[in-house]
């Protein structure tokens, strides 16, 4: 195969083959595809995150591909209460169309809403963006990363200037001496990455896990620190606290890097290592031990996960460790810092370009007027014609259907039905809507709910790119056409976009119907790899009339909305301008920000100062408060919630493997043998889990590894087991994001 055309017939074979990376997590593990004729194989492929290894949902990732449930064509249904239906792409959006005008003729332009997801690719979050404010000219639009990312997203931004994930590759976890994971199951959730964390136990480095349970991660640990869950900020000012009394702040790095350090250092002060303990459980030697294993070696990262973030205080309790980790001098060190190990596959750069409610393509704010005139230039539009900012994602789904809320809500890559907080009220909200549009390759249990479903291809059927966890911006590429019947998101966005157009030169009721992704695939050279010249960065779409209406400003081919990316992105944040798809191909990635196509990429950020305006990072003072809801007599349970390696979120996708099937075949209760004793039950026993918003019922399972006080559930199951039927929907101040991570029940036998 030849450099920067890896989706090709693999020589002498006769096979087709792809390398890609996985459609699942984050950490994006490479793989190889390959066409065997009658199925689709997967091979681990080396690359820096997984190197070689892959998890068993990446294994069998490809399952999905001619699965049985695939949807091949769109479905309707014809009145409420009615059955979903097969239907023609024309018919499927002319009622899109009609539905749209509908609403926005008679509640104004805010009344049609996007939900947007992190797994969806850098090329689709952009397109979806600029089709809210374009296309549609709505202020609400916001994503799934809202339940996942935007607490830490926060934090970041305000202590750094930037929200990179990890400033580092992940290689460097293994030069950390110390390394402290907080609220993270990387052994269920990112498995291969556990070979650095090994690499950095054979380099004879200390790994700290802080987790309410001991996860098959914390059981690696050298010390794991079992706190309340919601007690995580009052144990980082404790550890911060003791690394001031015993003397172990970077003094020079602080004055030199930093701004704000006194007002927390008198915040922390309070902060007694024994009050502490009375309020997490976490003993003070334990405390005590790792400050001082963070505070005296040579190197030490800590790393925040969905465990620290998902609460109604999730951006101070990242602050709280952004704090500890500058007062000893982590951040832009070598083999040290703080980072967030962000969760989908995209969940990077899906917060990079504009599906989020506040924001413009590279991490531009939709409130900045600078901002806008640059990414309404790129557009073609009037800067005054772009929306303002819209609101976080549960405030849009909690008001549908309200008034003042949307009426209408089109949905690309999430299943909120299930993964959503409080999620029998975010279903009777989506029921309320005049119109539910959901484009999936599953009929998901969101998609049971729609009003139109269209179908759509899978990764393995797509070039484009996603930037993982490291900020590294990588290469998905096709290893076949996707089926008949099938399209892809651009190509339902540049339709509706087409037809929603009221100065297009077509009408949309005159309009022939586009072609299918198939149909036009086919027109394309055999190889789907890059052989092509890519379409110039400034290329024609830079001197297009700014008269051309919206049709002609979505493109169809991935390549050409990318190199509209890079434009946009240029000068913002993450910088994006000098990333090309050739770039990737040569060089594993290349990571942001890289404004320059002959300049350097950014590996490592902070090295020589941080992006704000005075180049210092920023202390932040933050203060423990209780979680949003307190147990009582009636509800006198944590409850938290999390992942199973076998399943993957909603488990739209993996619950139909049949090799996760068995792994993992449904919800659970896990609790401590002591509680169960109290409660009278045994393993298996059918549990039920209320709190004031609702029940969950699935069997016991006893584990000596969680807290007596606290029950855990996974969320991946729709129905009776639904983990987010009982989830509280208090959010954070500041990000927006759902306290996922505490709420009270009561438990009994059902
Ligand atoms: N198998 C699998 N892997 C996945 C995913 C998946 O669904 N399945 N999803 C991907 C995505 S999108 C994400 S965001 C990541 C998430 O990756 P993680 O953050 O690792 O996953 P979670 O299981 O949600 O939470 C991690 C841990 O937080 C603990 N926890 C709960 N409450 C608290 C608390 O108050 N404090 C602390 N310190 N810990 C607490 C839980 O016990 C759990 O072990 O995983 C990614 N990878
Ligand atoms: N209780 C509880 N709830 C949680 C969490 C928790 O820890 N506890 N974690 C939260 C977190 S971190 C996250 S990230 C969310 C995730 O939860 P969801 O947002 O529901 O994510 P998925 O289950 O990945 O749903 C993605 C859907 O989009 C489809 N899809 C995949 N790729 C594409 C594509 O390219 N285009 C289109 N059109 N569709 C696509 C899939 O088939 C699937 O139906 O769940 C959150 N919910
Ligand atoms: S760790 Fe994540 S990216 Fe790697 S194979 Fe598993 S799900 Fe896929
Ligand atoms: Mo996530």
């Amino acid at each position: 195969m030849t450099d920067g055309a890896r989706s090709a017939t693999g020589p002498g074979t006769g096979l087709r083959q792809a390398e890609t990376h996985c459609p699942y997590c984050a950490l994006q593990c490479g793989m190889v595809l390959r066409d065997t004729g009658d199925r689709v194989e997967v091979l681990p492929r080396q690359f820096p995150t997984n190197r070689g290894g892959l998890c068993q949902k990446g294994w069998t990732a490809a399952d999905l591909l001619d699965h049985p449930d695939r949807l091949t064509t769109p479905l309707l249904r014809d009145r409420p209460g009615g059955e979903l239906r097969p239907a023609s792409w024309g018919e499927a959006l002319d009622r899109i169309v009609t539905g749209i005008r509908t609403v926005q003729t008679g509640h104004g332009r805010d009344a049609v809403a996007v939900f947007g997801g992190g797994g969806l690719t850098n090329e689709k979050a952009y397109a979806l963006g600029k089709f809210a404010r374009v296309a549609l000219r709505t202020r609400h639009i916001d994503y799934n990363g809202r339940w996942c990312m935007s607490s830490a997203a926060a934090a970041g931004i305000r202590a750094f200037g930037v929200d990179r994930g990890l400033p580092f590759p992940v290689a460097d976890l293994a030069r950390a001496e110390t390394l402290l994971l907080v609220g993270a199951n990387p052994a269920e959730t990112m498995p291969p990455l556990m070979r650095h964390l090994a690499d950095q136990r054979h380099a004879g480095g200390r790994l700290i896990v802080i987790d309410p349970r001991a996860t098959a991660t914390a059981r690696q640990a050298d010390l794991h620190l079992q706190p309340l869950p919601g007690t995580d900020l009052a144990v980082a000012n404790a550890l911060l606290h003791l690394a001031v009394t015993e003397g172990l702040v970077d003094r020079e790095y602080v004055a030199a890097r930093t701004t704000g350090f006194e007002e927390v250092r008198r915040t922390v002060a309070g902060y007694w290592p024994a009050e502490v303990e009375r309020l997490s459980g976490v003993p003070v030697a334990d405390l005590a031990e790792t400050a001082r294993a963070l505070g005296t070696a040579r190197s030490a990262i800590i790393l925040t996960a969905r465990g620290a973030e998902q609460h109604a205080k999730g951006v101070d309790t990242v602050t709280a460790f952004v704090n500890l980790a500058l007062a000893l001098g982590l951040p832009g060190r070598p083999g040290s810092g703080y980072g967030c190990l962000t969760g989908q596959g995209n969940g990077q750069g899906g917060r990079e370009h504009g599906q989020k409610a506040d924001q413009l393509p590279g991490y531009r704010k939709i409130d900045d007027p600078a901002a806008r005139a640059h990414v309404a230039g790129v557009w073609g539009v009037d800067p005054d014609e772009l929306p303002g900012p819209g609101v976080p994602a549960y405030r849009l789904l909690d008001s549908l259907g309200t008034p003042g809320g949307a009426r209408a809500l089109l949905v690309f890559g999430s299943n909120p039905v299930v993964s959503a907080p409080r999620a029998a009220r975010v279903t009777e909200r989506l029921r309320a809507l005049d119109l539910l549009v959901v484009a999936d390759f599953l009929r998901s249990e969101t998609a049971e709910l729609a009003d139109v479903v269209l179908p759509v291809t899978q990764w393995a059927e797509e070039d484009g790119t996603m930037t993982n966890l490291e900020g590294r911006v990588l290469r998905r590429r096709a290893l076949r056409e996707p089926p008949p019947g099938v399209r892809s998101d651009l190509a339902i966005l540049a339709e509706l976009a087409a037809r929603l157009d009221p100065s297009g030169p077509e009408s949309a009721e005159s309009r022939a119907i586009a072609p299918t992704a198939a149909e036009s695939a086919a027109a394309r050279p055999a190889t789907a790899g890059p052989a092509a010249a890519e379409p110039d960065a400034a290329g024609p779409e830079a001197t297009r009339p700014a008269t051309a209406g919206p049709a002609d400003r979505f493109p169809t081919d991935p390549r050409e909305v990318f190199a509209e990316l890079r434009r946009a992105s240029a000068g913002g944040v993450a910088d994006y301008a000098g990333v090309t798809w050739d770039r990737i191909d040569r060089d594993d990635g290349v990571f942001w920000p890289c404004p320059d196509p002959d300049g350097p990429d950014t590996p490592r950020l902070f090295a020589d100062g941080f992006p704000t305006p005075d180049g210092r990072a920023r202390f932040h003072p933050v203060s423990h408060r209780p979680a949003a809801e307190q147990i009582c007599a009636d509800y006198p349970l944590h409850f938290t919630t999390g992942r199973v390696l076998a399943q993957y979120q909603s488990g739209a996708q993996t619950r139909r493997v049949a090799a996760l099937r068995r792994a993992a075949p449904g919800g659970f209760v896990e609790l401590h043998p002591d509680l169960a004793a109290r409660l009278d039950v045994a393993e298996g026993d059918e549990l039920r889990v209320t709190s004031r918003r609702g029940e969950l019922r699935a069997p016991a399972r006893l584990s000596p590894a969680i807290r007596p006080d606290t029950v855990f559930a996974p969320f991946h199951w729709p129905g009776a087991a639904r983990a987010n039927s009982v989830t509280n929907d208090a959010v954070d101040p500041v990000s927006g994001m759902p306290e996922f991570k505490i709420c009270a029940v009561r438990v009994e036998k059902a």
